[in-house]
């Protein structure tokens, strides 16, 4: 079983003006602490994905894992560590054929149900959410609260990522309702240093 750091920072190339900004954003999160990173790029195509993640995998230290969403074929180009999957993308299994048996891979879920297919699967996590309403994903699932973590935290014993509207204020009550790790995109931002050292001194 994997083990996950307590915060998991997701970069999304939409919340910056330009890649030099992108890129410190990623240095920031790292200096302050970041040790699991995910690419998220919804609105890009496939070939700035992977310069994104071949300059992230050029400028970070090998200790930070680098998580590609959606797509398992530009976690293997992109040299990444795991891939992250929604309930639409590519079933788990598919994409352990692409990735194969020890990079990472993580599955998104929104009700128990899905959890306890999850846990079902070679998913090394399990992502939960949204825990409270988030402005930072089109068409988002309804909001679990934190009974929606607790409910999710009964159905499995892999690891579980809470996602969705989680700041340095909301994320000791997310663990405590029995999340491994809370994912973040929103609330790193803004000062992607200061607030990941925050969170993981909350954290700790
Ligand atoms: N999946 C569920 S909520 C969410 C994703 C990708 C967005 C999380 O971003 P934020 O800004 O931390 O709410
Ligand atoms: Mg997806």
């Amino acid at each position: 079983m994997i083990t996950l750091p307590r915060l998991y920072a997701i970069l999304d190339p939409s919340f910056f003006s330009d890649d030099d900004a992108l890129y410190a954003a990623a240095d920031g999160l790292v200096a302050g602490g970041v040790e699991l990173l995910q690419y998220r790029n919804k609105s890009g195509d496939a070939r700035q994905m992977l310069d994104h993640a071949l300059g992230l995998k050029r400028l970070l230290p090998k200790s930070v894992k680098l998580i590609m969403n959606d797509r398992a074929d530009l976690c293997l180009a992109g040299g990444f560590d795991g891939v992250h999957l929604g309930q639409d993308d590519l079933s788990p299994d598919g994409a352990r054929k692409i990735i194969g048996p020890n990079l990472w891979m993580g599955l998104s879920t929104h009700n128990p149900h899905q959890v306890k297919a999850a846990d079902q699967t070679s998913a090394d996590y399990i992502a939960i959410g949204p825990v409270f309403p988030t402005g930072s994903k089109v068409d988002p699932h309804e909001v679990i609260g934190l009974k929606g973590v607790r409910d999710a935290r009964m159905c499995t014993g892999k690891p579980l990522v809470a996602i969705g509207g989680i700041t340095r204020e909301s994320c000791r009550g997310v663990i405590e309702a029995g999340a491994d790790s809370v994912a973040v995109i929103s609330d790193l931002i803004r000062q992607p240093r200061q607030s990941a050292e925050e969170f993981c001194r909350i954290l700790e």
